[in-house]
Parts: structure tokens; sequence; C-alpha cells
């Protein structure tokens, strides 16, 4: 009796625990715009980061929120980001060009603290019963590599490790920290990343600093549009665009104020367009060549 229990234990441990999931609006959704409650949506938090697959899960998590649009396609995998037995955000991971398609967060404020020099990967990508934290590459893991970029694939390329959750928008040393895994990077001209793009990182950490995060909750997600070439080998996609939107969340669950921004991936140094979620969702949609795209949920729209 004893050992049955014991063995029940164990599986409720190893199996609720997944990292790569079927569905991380179930899993991880409070890292999403629309949650039913912002009250329960709280609670939902604490539990859903020390995880466990037990029943509080299935009451709470689904107070979750909506992600962005999924595609159809194998290739296509729902990360929630565990980093140490917590969820820190959820990346939607395209394994056959090796970059994310995007990562949803909620921008909670945020922290100057020392950025890690180690970049983490995702052990589960590449072997299903893998550990479900992230973890170094010098683990021994299966077929590491096969659906994911490794950091040798970016050593010689000039390009930088851009991230999509980025480094100024955490509000913990263990938040940063989480960033650092290559499922949330991609390609990134250095001059951009350097430049244009950490402006805006900075002006939209400002600008949401304020008003949006006394009064309401902040999410906001960053994704990436494959290019048309590789790098290291013809392994891992060259982002032609990258782009962000934030939906400020009142009460009501409606997106009180929001924006998008999208920019090109070289560095002619132009500003990355300013428009709003709807023509951001239309240039997606065109770019992702799929019949529409959404950032947020519509449910959310003002
Ligand atoms: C953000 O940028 C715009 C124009 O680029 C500027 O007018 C605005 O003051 C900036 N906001 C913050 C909070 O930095
Ligand atoms: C970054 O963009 C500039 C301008 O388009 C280009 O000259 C440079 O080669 C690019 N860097 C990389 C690593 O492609
Ligand atoms: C984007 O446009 C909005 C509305 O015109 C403006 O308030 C905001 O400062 C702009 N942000 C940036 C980063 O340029
Ligand atoms: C982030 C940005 O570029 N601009 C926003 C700043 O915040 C106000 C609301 O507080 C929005 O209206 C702007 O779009």
């Amino acid at each position: 009796m004893t050992l049955l229990l014991h063995v029940v234990m164990l599986f409720l441990l190893s199996g609720g625990s997944a990292e790569v999931v079927q569905n991380f609006e179930l899993k991880c959704g409070q890292f999403f715009a629309g949650g039913k409650s912002p009250t329960t949506f709280t609670g939902s938090q604490q539990i859903c980061q020390t995880l466990h697959g037990d029943d509080y899960y299935a009451t709470y998590c689904d107070a979750g929120g909506k992600s962005p649009t999924r595609f159809s396609g194998s290739q296509y995998k729902q990360i929630c980001q565990n980093l140490n037995n917590r969820y820190y955000y959820a990346t939607y991971y395209d394994t056959k060009n090796r970059i994310p398609v995007y990562s949803a967060y909620k921008f909670e404020g945020r922290l100057s603290c020392e950025r890690p020099n180690n970049w983490y990967i995702e052990p589960q990508l590449d072997t299903d019963n893998a550990s479900p934290n992230m973890c170094f590459e010098n683990q021994n893991i299966q077929g590491l590599g096969e659906h994911q970029a490794l950091n040798r694939n970016y050593d010689n390329s000039r390009y930088h490790r851009g991230h999509l959750v980025p480094v100024y928008h955490r509000n913990s040393r263990e938040c940063v920290e989480a960033t650092f895994t290559l499922t949330n990077a991609a390609p990134q001209n250095s001059s951009f990343n350097c430049g244009q793009w950490r402006v805006l990182e900075k002006n939209i950490s400002n600008n949401l600093t304020g008003q949006c995060l006394e009064m309401y909750s902040v999410f906001i997600v960053t994704g990436v549009v494959p290019g048309p070439t590789k790098i290291s080998d013809n392994k891992v996609n060259v982002p032609s665009h990258f782009w962000t939107a934030f939906c400020c969340l009142d009460q009501n669950n409606k997106c009180k104020f929001s924006r998008g921004f999208i920019g090109v991936n070289d560095n002619k140094n132009i500003t990355p367009l300013n428009i709003t979620v709807n023509a951001l969702n239309e240039r997606l949609a065109e770019l992702y060549e799929v019949e529409s795209f959404k950032v947020f949920d519509s449910s959310t729209e003002p």
C-alpha cells in the first residue's frame, strides 16, 4: 500500500512538471492576457509556479489567459519556461527553424542586475523525458541540438543572441536568469540589438512603469518572423523582423492601453514601426502567411 502510494506520488511529481507541454494556456496561462478574474489570477500564479500537476492546477490555472495564435504543425512546441521549478514566462518554439515564434510574459517592473554569462537550453525539446528545468548544454542529453539552437550555432556567426523576453523587463535576479535560455533568443543584428531595439525596450519599460503598472496587469508578447537565411550550416534561422506588443489589462479584462511595434532585423538604424495591435496583427498575418494572427485574445480588446 505504501509502496503503491509512493509510485503514485512519483508519477505525479515527474509527470506533472513537464516543461514542453501540450497546452501552455492550461499549464502556465498566467503569462497571457485575458484571464477570468484578476483576483483568481494572482492566486493561480503562485500555485502554477510550484506546479507538480495536482488538482490545484486544473482549478486555478484555468484562470490563465489566451495565448497568441498557434500554428498547425508538429514543429511548434509550447514551453512553460521553468527554472528551478518555477515558471517565469511562456515560449512558443519552432523546432525546425530553431528559433522561437514568440515569448509571452507579465511585466512587473524592472530591476537592474548583472547579466549571467551562460545560456541555458531546453532539454525536453530533444528528449521527452528529460528534466523539466532548463539546463546547461554540458548535461548528457540524447539528441542534443536536433530540435533547438545551441551556443556553438551562434559563436562564429556575428549575430547576437537576441532576447525576446528582455533582461530589461524583469524584476528579480532569477527572473533575469530565466531569460538566458536559447529558446528565448534568435539571431539578431548586433547593431539593431544594441541600437533601436534596445531603445524601444527601454521606452516601453519606462512608459509602462507609470500608470499601467500601478493600475493594470501588464502583458507583453515579443516575437520574430523567420527570414530567408540560416546560420551555422543551415541550422538556425535569421529572423527578418522582431516585433513586440503590450496590453495594460483592466479589471474587466480589457486592454486599456495597447501598442504594437515591429522592426526589420538589420541595422539601417530605422526606428521600429509604432502601430496599433490590430495593425500589427494584420502585418503579422501577412508575414507569417496565415489567414489571421492575433497577438492578444479578441475579448481583451477595448
Ligand atoms: C518613448 O518614445 C517617444 C517617441 O519616440 C517619446 O515621445 C516618449 O517620451 C518616450 N517615452 C518614454 C517614457 O520614454
Ligand atoms: C547588420 O545590419 C547592417 C546594415 O544592414 C549590415 O551591414 C551588417 O552586416 C548586419 N550584421 C550582420 C551580423 O548581419
Ligand atoms: C508610440 O505611439 C504612441 C501613440 O502615438 C505614443 O504615445 C508613444 O510614445 C509612441 N511610442 C514610441 C516608443 O515611439
Ligand atoms: C509605450 C509607448 O510607446 N507608449 C504608451 C505609453 O503609455 C500610454 C498610456 O499610459 C500609451 O497611450 C502609449 O501608447
